[in-house]
């Protein structure tokens, strides 16, 4: 059973800490209010009203229910399965469970006070076959996920690709190294659309280009487990691409007119190594540089002459007509936030250069999660200034801490909330400068599958204990319910 968010458990603690600020800043002028010791004090960092928060997550990585319900394999049941690809040689055979329980895992939600969730559709459930006939449980599952959050009153926002490829289009055509699955999804996000639109009025098409080829089809590292040379390599993430491009169409066809299309992508985020000129300027040109093969050939149609140039031979073939489908007009952006990418000025005929951060560079549990708050304010900065989009989303957010559960029962992850607090402040900063963010998702609602981290990292606000499914809320559980009741920052 999932615990209540009762504020009985924390309530010594935040009595505390309201009383030790109080008394700190009795003896300086303040520009805020006064608050007495016993009441929480206004917020510098106050949202504006209607900002929508919520929290995301991924089917493969929550559900469980891997054979249930005519589902077909996906690219990350075959890949877990191999011996010696995931920590612990975990898989998301059972995962959160959710499959099961997603009525439950939606009243975590609701006691967050969560306005709007993001989840993703695992395409294999829909079709076990990657095409062809369509499974109708698996739709009905979905559904039943979107009438209960609606309910619920937390509204709905689906992201069609989250990594789990129908294993048969792998098998078939080679899954992303081929047009065939491009075209495959255009017909899937269509179908979707076409079954959920009248309910649900946000589809992301993928979830990151960057992680599912870059880590899949380079690294090795992620399902399918491959390491292309450069050539098949661009051409794979142009395929990627081109199917996000096929998706929007198939989404504007296919769903209710007023259904609203973007992305989530975890854009490299340039961050100038001091706020001023001539740096400032080199973040811009890194952004469209470092993003040339997936957000930036997305919103200009273009490929940047620096990549076509650094690729060479390598560089990807296509057509006119495939830039266009890939620029297809979105409606929105959405932005997964994690680490920031510091840039100076440079001489060289890109106008910047990367800094690479020192040893000393501080980070999460998941050692690339290096901390940059500001990335939550450069983010949406650069998108919205460079492309002029105007409804941007924090997709995802979030971080991984040692989370132990404590003897009373507690999981105090004071790590995570000093990671929140200070990212969320730069958001703030965002929308103090009229940047239009119109809603943040936490990574991650509860502990879950983490990819080749198998169930070793966790990233959620409700600590999940794998053996009996227990969610139990963490320290920052509670922090983000009040910063949901406050619409503020504390
Ligand atoms: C994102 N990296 O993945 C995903 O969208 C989530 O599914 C995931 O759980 C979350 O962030 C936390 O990792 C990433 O190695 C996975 O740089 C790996 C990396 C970045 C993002």
């Amino acid at each position: 059973m999932s615990e209540n968010l009762s504020r009985r458990a924390f309530g010594k603690t935040v009595g505390a800490a309201a009383l030790t600020s109080s008394a700190l800043s009795a003896s300086k002028a303040s520009a805020l209010p006064q608050a007495s010791p016993a009441q929480p004090r206004d917020s510098f960092y106050q949202f504006p009203s209607g900002f929508l928060w919520g929290c995301a997550t991924a089917a493969y990585q929550i559900e469980g229910g891997a054979k249930e319900g005519g589902r077909g394999p996906s690219i990350w049941d075959t890949f877990s399965h191999i011996p010696g690809k995931v920590h612990n040689n975990d898989t998301g055979d059972v995962a959160d469970d959710d499959f099961h329980r997603y009525k439950e895992d939606i009243q975590l939600l609701k006691s967050l006070g969560a306005r709007i969730y993001r989840f993703s559709v695992s395409w294999p459930r829909i079709f076990p076959d990657g095409n062809g006939a369509p499974n109708p449980q698996g739709i009905d599952f979905y559904s039943r996920v979107v009438d209960e959050l609606l309910s619920n009153g937390i509204e709905p926002f689906c992201t069609l690709f989250h990594w789990d490829l129908p294993q048969a289009l792998q098998d078939r055509v080679g899954g992303w190294q081929s047009r065939e699955t491009s075209q495959a999804f255009g017909q899937y996000a269509g179908y979707v659309a076409s079954k959920l639109s009248d309910r649900v009025h946000h589809f992301f098409t993928m979830n990151e280009f960057s992680s599912f080829i870059d880590l899949g089809y380079r690294d090795g590292r992620f399902a399918p487990g491959l390491k292309l040379a450069p050539a098949e390599l661009n051409q794979t993430r142009h395929n990627a691409v081109l199917a996000h491009g096929l998706a929007v169409q198939a989404i504007r066809a296919q769903g209710k007119p007023g259904t609203k299309v973007g992305l989530a992508e975890n854009l490299v985020i340039p961050i100038p190594v001091i706020e001023a000129e001539p740096h400032l300027k080199a973040s811009v040109q890194a952004t469209r540089v470092l993003n040339a093969q997936y957000l930036t050939v997305i919103m200009e149609g273009k490929y940047v002459d620096e990549y076509l140039r650094q690729a060479g031979p390598a560089a990807p073939k296509y057509t006119a007509e495939d830039l266009k489908i890939i620029s297809s007009p979105l409606d929105f952006v959405g932005m997964n936030v994690y680490t920031p990418t510091y840039v100076r000025a440079d001489d060289s005929s890109m106008g910047f250069a990367v800094v690479n951060p020192p040893s000393s560079y501080p980070h999460m549990a998941s050692p690339w999660l290096n901390i940059g708050p500001e990335a939550l304010y450069w983010a949406p900065r650069h998108v919205n200034q460079i492309w002029n989009v105007q409804e941007l989303y924090v997709t995802e957010n979030g971080c991984s801490s040692a989370d132990v559960l404590a003897p009373d029962g507690h999981v105090y992850d004071t790590d995570r909330v000093m990671f929140l607090r200070n990212y969320l402040i730069s958001l703030h900063r965002a929308v103090a400068e009229n940047i239009p963010v119109r809603g943040y998702f936490l990574w991650s609602l509860m502990d879950n599958f983490e990819w080749a981290d198998g169930y070793g990292l966790r990233f959620g606000l409700y600590y999940v204990d794998y053996a009996t499914q227990k969610r139990i809320p963490k320290l920052s559980a509670h922090f983000y319910r009040t910063v949901i009741e406050r619409n503020a920052i504390l």
